[in-house]
């Protein structure tokens, strides 16, 4: 896959609009992604981790809203649990096309299965990971409880979700400081502040985050027994509930 750098947002757009996961994005993807979210990698690898330890034998690991499958081939390396599956879904065809070419490049013996669909369709059955890696804040805040109890629902006792999300913060000054080091980080990475600020204006509407409470207290209520924060790098964070 080309490694091509995120230059979007470089020039000035006259009218910015909102983002879209369309072919302009795929070739950028992999740059983007970690030079926006904090921790991104680690996070990652971690997921391979979490689903070495949680991915139960005779079951099936989902990745919802799987992008170029980052963390499919993660957990395809770590899992050890045999007759496990991966079923990896998104509604983008530009990068499940993308996604295709470096399975076929990927070593891993676990059998992955694409599916391109709205995740709020697919049927979540016999689960005992469900990955949603900075997707559900794509999902209308209308529809994620719905959402939520499904995958509630589809997984299997000791069964994990891990959910990692850019949060905002219910206290001003932490909302203003958290927003200014995530800017600082994006800076340090070499974006400028035309490019922080339009692609700011692309994800109004389209990313709406939540406080870790409004999550917590969801995933609480569709039945999860406990959530927590394992990971966190200003407002970008990694949960994982139990059910
Ligand atoms: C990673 N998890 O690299 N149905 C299916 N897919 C959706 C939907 C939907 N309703 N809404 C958004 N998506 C990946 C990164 S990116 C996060 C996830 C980001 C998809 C969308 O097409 C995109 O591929 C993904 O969710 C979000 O670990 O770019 O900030």
């Amino acid at each position: 896959m080309s490694k091509k750098q995120d230059s979007l947002y470089a020039s000035p757009i006259s009218s910015v609009s909102s983002f879209k996961f369309d072919e302009s994005v795929v070739n950028i993807f992999p740059d983007m992604i970690q030079r926006s979210v904090p921790g991104y990698h680690a996070i990652i690898s971690a997921i391979g981790l979490l689903a070495g330890r949680f991915a139960q034998e005779h079951s099936v690991c989902y990745d919802l809203g799987c992008s170029l499958g980052a963390a499919t081939l993660s957990m395809r390396h770590q899992i050890s649990a045999r007759h496990c599956k991966i079923i990896a879904v998104d509604n983008s065809e530009a990068m499940l096309e993308q996604f295709k070419t470096n399975l076929k490049k990927d070593k891993g013996n676990i059998e992955v299965e694409i599916v391109q669909d709205d995740i709020r369709q697919i049927a979540i059955e016999n689960a005992s990971v469900v990955v949603l890696n900075f997707t559900l804040q794509f999902i209308p805040v209308e529809d994620r409880q719905a959402f939520l109890s499904k995958i509630y629902q589809g997984l299997k006792p000791g069964g994990i979700l891990i959910l990692s999300e850019k949060l905002k913060f219910d206290d001003e000054r932490q909302q203003m400081m958290q927003t200014e080091l995530h800017h600082a980080f994006k800076k340090a990475q070499g974006y400028s502040d035309l490019e922080i600020g339009q692609k700011r204006i692309a994800l109004e509407n389209v990313l709406i985050p939540e406080t870790f409470k409004t999550h917590q207290q969801r995933l609480g209520d569709v039945g999860f027994s406990s959530t927590e924060v394992w990971f966190q790098y200003f407002n970008f964070a990694s949960m994982i509930a139990l059910k």
